[in-house]
């Protein structure tokens, strides 16, 4: 049986990522970090909490990651794990940069002396194209130049730059995927497409009355996230390691995003905004759109779902969450779960369970 470490599996891709894999007969072992009271919801929403084995884990410590490696042994390591919210790196730029941007080669690192045979792929993105000059609307490549604007994307274009120089220099089998916005029921809510998905279905159930956002003119390039993951995986199963642009080709605004979701309950966006100065960026990228010829072309993938059912598929997923709430219903996946079910690994050291 094939074994795969997921770093950040509590993510919104670490979740999709392990229940892809699971579905492809893997062993999965993901990190977490430890904290009081560990964020295991997604796992539970996707009925895969007790399926997977969890190693608590800390991005900024050599030896926590070289326990993780130890503990899984990994065919596949994909490095999720990061903070990966552009606004708030503004905010922690520096802790950004350790757990986005080091953390990287502490898993290389780490890597060539346990595993080295492992593949690796790493979690690059759309936003380090940043300042990148070319004309608006262009479908941004691979070949592409790279001119970072948040200090998010700096972190991850040394997590970029790092992982092909393990690739190059080592004989690692390391792969970066530039992967543009991709979203799902499972995004964080502090990203705005989660953000207007349940703020409008707060609307459309009498519980608000606005949605308060910052810059609508930004363009991205929004794909929906479980099909994100497959690409993920494609990636590694190449004979050779290299990186890929990983979109759906097209670009919509915010004010967009806002409207067609407000239009699919049948409002006027218009009747319920509220701008925030607070939540415009120092730095922003206009627009973001990406080519994923290259990925089509060498893994056969490309995205299916496209804008529209995107945008409807989270609002009424939102909707029906909040009628859960209301008539009293818990979420099934709140139930208590944790410290030491089943599938959780506690123990620290040992090199298997
Ligand atoms: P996410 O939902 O924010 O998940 C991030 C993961 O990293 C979570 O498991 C989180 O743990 C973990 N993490 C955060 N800070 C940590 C820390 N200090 N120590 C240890 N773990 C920490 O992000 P995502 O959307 O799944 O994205 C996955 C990866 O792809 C990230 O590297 C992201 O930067 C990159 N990416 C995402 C997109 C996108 O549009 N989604 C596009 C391009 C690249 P908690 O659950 O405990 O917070
Ligand atoms: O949803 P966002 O916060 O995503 P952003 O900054 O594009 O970053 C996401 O995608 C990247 C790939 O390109 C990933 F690497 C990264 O980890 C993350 O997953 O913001 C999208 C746009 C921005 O231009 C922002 O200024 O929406 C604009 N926006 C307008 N009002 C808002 C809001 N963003 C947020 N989060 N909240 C608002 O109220």
């Amino acid at each position: 049986m094939r074994k795969a470490l997921i770093t950040g599996i509590t993510g919104q891709d670490g979740a999709y990522l392990a229940k892809f894999l699971l579905g492809k007969g893997y062993e999965v072992y993901g990190t977490y970090r430890r904290i009081s009271s560990p964020n295991f919801w997604r796992l539970q929403y996707l009925d895969i909490f007790h399926k997977v084995k969890l190693i608590p884990t800390d991005m900024t410590d050599q030896s926590s990651m070289q326990n993780a490696l130890y503990i899984s042994l990994p065919d596949e390591v994909y490095h999720l794990a990061a903070q990966s919210f552009v606004e708030s790196s503004f905010q922690t730029p520096h802790s950004t940069g350790e757990i986005t941007g080091l953390s990287v080669v502490a898993i290389l690192e780490n890597m060539k002396h346990i595993k080295p045979d492992a593949k690796f792929y790493f979690a690059g993105t759309s936003e380090l194209y940043g300042f990148s000059g070319i004309p608006k609307g262009k479908a941004l490549t691979e070949n592409d130049a790279f001119k970072p604007m948040s200090p998010y994307a700096v972190a991850k274009l040394y997590g970029y730059w790092i992982t092909r120089i393990y690739r190059d220099g080592y004989g690692i089998f390391a792969a970066n995927g530039i992967l543009f916005n991709h979203e799902s029921p499972l995004r964080g809510l502090e990203f705005v497409t989660r953000k207007i998905a349940t703020s409008v279905a707060k609307i459309k159930l009498g519980l608000s009355d606005k949605i308060v956002l910052g810059n609508l003119e930004a363009q991205r390039d929004w794909g929906y996230a479980p099909e994100y993951v497959e690409a993920m995986w494609k990636i590694l199963q190449q004979d050779m390691p290299d990186d890929y642009v990983v979109a759906t080709g097209e670009t919509h605004s915010v004010r967009e995003f806002l409207e067609s979701a407000c239009n699919h309950v049948g409002f006027d966006y218009e009747d319920y905004l509220a701008i925030d100065k607070e939540l415009m960026r120092p730095l922003d990228l206009p627009s973001l759109r990406g080519d994923y010829s290259k990925i089509q072309e060498a893994c056969g993938w490309s995205p299916k779902v496209k804008f529209k059912e995107l945008v409807e598929l989270m609002v009424d997923e939102e909707i029906e969450r909040w009628r859960m709430l209301l008539s009293g219903r818990t979420f099934p996946w709140d139930a208590p779960n944790y410290p030491s079910e089943r599938g959780v690994i506690v123990r620290n050291g040992g090199n298997g369970r």
